[in-house]
């Protein structure tokens, strides 16, 4: 694969894979992405340009993306409109790009001939019980709770159905929360460090006792590419890095890595209809494809990311007073 098409790829995961493929193959890439407020241009910036090419467009529209996908050997797909608490108030665009768009990429692949990965979330299997000792399998049935977990869930049965019915070459995988550098200030643990780093107090919503399984972005890369690589086409994967950690775990951890007291943070109200917990279980990637995660010291990996945006300030910076004055009026 000497060409790939990288949709969303300004955005947190995509720019992060695209940084992956440059180091990591002799691919040249093409991102494809809209520049909403959750993309970053800077991320790319520092990517060769004779490797990477920013094409800003929509992944609906079906004249921008059909030359693209005729010219790529591959198209990874991580376009997305991507958090929960936005979807509460305005699904209509996790509707249009989540599965319109992913919609038009499928009639493009199919058109083409073009081997497609699509990027979804461990969100579309719903949620958990804390003391339920299954975790999500490749199996579970879907139990999406939110207009964006139901948007993605949506976009795997289209591609499935494309799949099936068209023979189109894809792939799908189903990824835990990610965290690490340029992810959006609005998702939860960029939020809590800039606000520590303004000297507010760390927001939970409910009792802080929701459970998330992180897994460093970087692994959700190599995992990706893994999948791309030597994927078997037709099937979907999941990936984990076994990083289960309640809210009130993290928060307390980033607090006590940024030097305050660990009961320095605020319960919020909460998220309507909030998953309770989610987990992976990534046997199949690891024992089918070799895949391990790499970054699977939690503590390390946060503290790497506290010093990130200390650091990238300017980048976070002219975000945060929208951010925040967003979150007030939902009294989060
Ligand atoms: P993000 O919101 O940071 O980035 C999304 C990117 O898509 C942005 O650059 C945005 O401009 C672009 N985009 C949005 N609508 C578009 C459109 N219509 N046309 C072209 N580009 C458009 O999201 P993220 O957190 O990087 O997530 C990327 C993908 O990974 C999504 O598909 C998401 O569902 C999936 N995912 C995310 C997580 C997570 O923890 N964040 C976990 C599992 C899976
Ligand atoms: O201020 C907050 N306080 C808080 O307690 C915020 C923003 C969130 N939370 C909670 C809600 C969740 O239990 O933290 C947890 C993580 O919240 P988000 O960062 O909004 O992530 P989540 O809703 O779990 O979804 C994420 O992981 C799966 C990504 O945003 C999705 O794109 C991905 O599919």
């Amino acid at each position: 694969m000497s060409k790939i098409l990288v949709t969303g790829g300004a955005g947190f995961i995509g720019s992060n894979f695209v940084h992956h493929l440059v180091e990591r193959t002799d691919a040249d890439v093409t991102v494809l992405d809209k520049l909403t407020y959750a993309a970053s241009r800077e991320a790319l910036d520092v990517l060769p340009a004779e490797r990477v090419t920013l094409v800003v467009g929509d992944i609906a529209d079906a004249d921008v993306v059909d030359p693209l996908v005729a010219e790529a050997d591959a198209v990874v797909h991580f376009a997305a409109e991507s958090h929960n608490d936005n979807s509460l108030d305005d699904p209509s665009p996790f509707v249009q790009t989540n599965l319109v768009g992913t919609f038009t990429l499928l009639e493009a692949v199919r058109r083409h001939g073009t081997r497609f990965h699509h990027v979804s979330t461990d969100e579309v299997y719903g949620d958990l019980a804390l003391d339920d000792p299954q975790r999500f399998t490749e199996t579970t049935p879907y139990n999406p709770s939110s207009p964006y977990s139901s948007t993605k869930a949506g976009s795997d049965l289209l591609v499935r159905a494309w799949v099936r019915s068209f023979g189109v070459a894809a792939t799908i995988s189903n990824c835990s929360n990610n965290y690490g550098p340029f992810q959006h200030i609005e998702k939860f643990i960029p939020r809590q460090i800039t606000n520590v780093l303004d000297g507010r107090r760390p927001r939970l919503y409910g009792q802080g006792t929701n459970v998330r399984d992180w897994i460093h972005t970087a692994d959700h890369s190599s995992a990706v590419l893994t999948i791309l690589e030597r994927g078997r086409v037709g099937e979907t994967y999941l990936i984990g890095a076994d990083g289960e950690e309640s809210n009130r775990d993290v928060v307390e951890t980033l607090l006590e890595l940024m030097g305050q007291p660990s009961d320095a943070y605020d319960l919020v109200t909460d998220r309507p209809g909030h998953d309770l917990r989610y987990a992976i279980d990534s046997s199949k990637l690891r024992a089918e494809l070799g895949w391990e995660p790499r970054f699977t010291d939690f503590r390390s990996g946060l503290a790497a990311t506290i010093d990130w945006y200390r650091d990238n300030e300017a980048w976070w910076r002219p975000h945060k007073e929208t951010v925040e004055a967003r979150y007030a009026e939902a009294g989060q």
